[in-house]
């Protein structure tokens, strides 16, 4: 497969240590993915589903303490502590290793070592960048061979370079007591050991993707972020790129595939997905900034997702798909989840694989549940997501879940008023990470679980960007998650968040008006087209209650930002403290 030194040299050693009876390299071909299928369906590890109806598609159970990212056991170990910072994990290298290789030591016997060479981005793109992960889980291959560019051609690109991301991951005991997923930015490499979920296995994506990546990005001069992209297409066929950064299970996949309103569809309008999780940013030769989606398939959350809210995401789960933790259906063996319709089948097991029908009251999907799925396979995937420069973006968007403090939409000042709006993000906790779900927390740029080093440092990169870039985006702030004094949302969201998006890029074109505030440049109310919202309840009068912006709330918004600055520490940039400063004075 290859004559790479670094690469044979590394995978020895780590079949010394795990003591694999076999090693497989994934060669990307359909002939080896058909064989793994049938081999986890003779364990047990897959179940097929109705050929018919669910051509090619799976459904895969893990086990029941292990459905979401665990950011208490997610480490960035750099040399120093004060590189990773006072928000991550952190611990001495050395130390670390010393655990995980005991961890690891004799655990792959009996079991196979898969190698998935792999390639974040199209490999002949100048953004990609190369990494191998060497697992004992059929599930992982068969997730990342959908996630990812994998197989013989990725190791082809390599050559004899030594320059790839290692990752190391291994199912062992599945115990949560020790259950670690760990960064070693500065070795380049990736160590996952005691889980078998998704983003602590699925090593390309959080943890390359992101934490070693923008650690890269920092060195390197480009941005690696949580963010969707998108383009909109006007009914003249022009076309405007957008990226997003919300917090976990806070609606980009659902915005990057947005069906336009009706009263926009029939003018022409179109919405094309380019990403809908992870955007790495560079400077392109016209001095705009450009993004790729370095993935090549969605690791989407399930419930909620249905011919309404996500017709598109619903499309490409219907072919080629692994479903992780829904509900199986066992009347026509196919899968079900909450929010799918109204219907539970009445013969099904649950996401544990409990006899289930819906009628206890109890969830038959986990809240976090996800499908796998082929970005060739959606509808409204752009042109361009193979294409290796990726898109021009006009605008980046902040959003989190905000019951109350902030407006549907506003725009920033200018990049660093733009950078302090996303330092200062915050949202309700979700289903996406273990833990409590429904607590406001801070979460900067949406970044909070994926900073590869210090968020300080980050943030002054972010600051530094701005200077370099000379055409840089515009930025924005949204939240679709305004209750009521009941608790519902208010913003009926899902397609009619184009109606915001239109404002954005109207606001990009300098062909719409804007009010100057505390906080930054909110719409007129009679800007935003609320045209066929009558039904949601959308009146101007609901629209600028919207947009309305209270200012005890934000002075204690203010407050909080301040104490998680003083929690970053001393790498927080002055440009953000003054910002900060700033804010306050104009709140009064
Ligand atoms: P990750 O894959 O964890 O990064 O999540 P994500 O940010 O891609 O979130 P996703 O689009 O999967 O949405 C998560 C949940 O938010 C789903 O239950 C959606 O139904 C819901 N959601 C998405 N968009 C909207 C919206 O505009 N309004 C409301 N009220 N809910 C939304
Ligand atoms: C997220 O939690 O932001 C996800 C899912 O996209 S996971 O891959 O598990 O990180
Ligand atoms: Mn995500």
């Amino acid at each position: 497969m290859t004559k790479n030194k670094a690469v044979l040299d590394w995978i020895d050693e780590q079949v010394k240590l795990c003591k694999p009876d076999k090693v497989v390299w994934i060669d990307g071909s359909n002939e080896q993915r058909d064989a793994l299928r049938a081999e986890a369906c003779s364990t047990g590890e897959l179940i097929k589903l109705n050929e018919q109806k669910l051509p090619g598609c799976y459904l895969h159970r893990t086990a029941k303490n292990d459905v979401a990212r665990v950011e208490s056991r997610t480490f960035i170990c750099t040399e120093t502590q004060e590189e990773a910072g006072n928000i991550n994990n952190w611990c001495d290298p050395k130390e670390m290793h010393a655990k995980l290789n005991a961890l690891y030591k004799d655990c792959m016997v009996g079991r196979t070592m898969y190698v998935i060479p792999y390639s974040m981005c199209m490999p002949e793109s100048p953004f990609a960048k190369i990494g191998i992960e060497l697992t004992d889980s059929i599930y992982v291959v068969l997730n990342m061979l959908i996630m990812t560019r994998a197989g013989q051609k990725v190791l082809d690109t390599l050559g004899d370079n030594p320059d790839f991301v290692k990752g190391l991951h291994a199912k062992k005991d599945i115990d949560e007591e020790n259950r670690y997923i760990v960064h070693f930015p500065q070795e380049n490499s990736i160590c996952s050991v005691n889980s078998g979920y998704g983003g602590n296995v699925l090593l390309g994506k959080k943890c390359f993707a992101l934490r070693i990546a923008s650690y890269l990005a920092h060195n390197e001069g480009w941005l690696a972020e949580h963010m969707l992209i998108l383009g909109i297409e006007y009914p003249n066929g022009e076309l405007h790129y957008i990226t997003a950064a919300f917090p976990s299970a806070c609606g980009k996949t659902n915005l990057a595939m947005l069906i336009p309103p009706e009263i926009f569809a029939k003018q022409g309008y179109k919405v094309w997905c380019v990403g809908d999780d992870i955007a790495w940013l560079r400077i392109g030769p016209d001095g705009r900034l450009w993004a790729v989606n370095p993935e090549n398939g969605f690791f989407g959350v399930a419930p909620g997702t249905n011919v309404k809210s996500n017709p598109n995401a619903l499309a490409a789960t219907r072919r080629e798909t692994i479903f992780t933790n829904v509900v199986h259906n066992l009347e026509d063996n196919t899968v079900w989840w909450e929010g799918l319709d109204k219907n539970p089948p009445k013969n099904a097991e649950n996401w544990l694989g409990e006899k289930w029908d819906g009628s206890d009251g109890t969830k038959g999907a986990h809240p976090n549940s996800r499908f796998t799925a082929m970005a060739e396979n959606c509808p409204c995937i752009s042109k361009e997501f193979n294409n290796p420069a990726g898109v021009p973006i006009d605008a980046i968007i902040f959003g989190g879940r905000r019951a109350k403090t902030a407006p549907l939409v506003y725009q920033s000042f200018d990049w660093n008023h733009g950078v302090y709006v996303g330092s200062a993000m915050a949202s309700e906790t979700t289903a996406a990470a273990a833990g409590a779900v429904g607590v406001v927390r801070r979460d900067p740029m949406a970044m909070l679980p994926f900073v590869g080093y210090n968020m300080g440092d980050y943030w002054a990169h972010w600051i530094d960007m701005g200077k370099k870039i000379p055409n840089p985006p515009k930025i924005f702030n949204v939240n679709w998650f305004r209750t009521d004094d009941n608790g519902h949302f208010i913003w009926p969201g899902y397609g009619e968040n184009l109606r915001v998006l239109l404002w954005i890029l109207g606001r990009v074109a300098g062909t719409v008006g804007a009010v100057e505030s505390a906080i930054g440049y909110l719409p007129n109310p009679e800007d935003i087209n609320i045209e066929g919202l009558e039904d949601s309840g959308i009146t101007r009068d609901v629209l600028t209650g919207l947009l309305s912006v209270d200012k005890d709330l934000w002075k204690e918004d203010a407050d909080s930002v301040e104490q998680f600055y003083n929690k970053v520490g001393d790498h927080t940039p002055a440009e953000l403290r003054n910002q900060l400063a700033a804010l306050r004075k104009r709140l009064g």
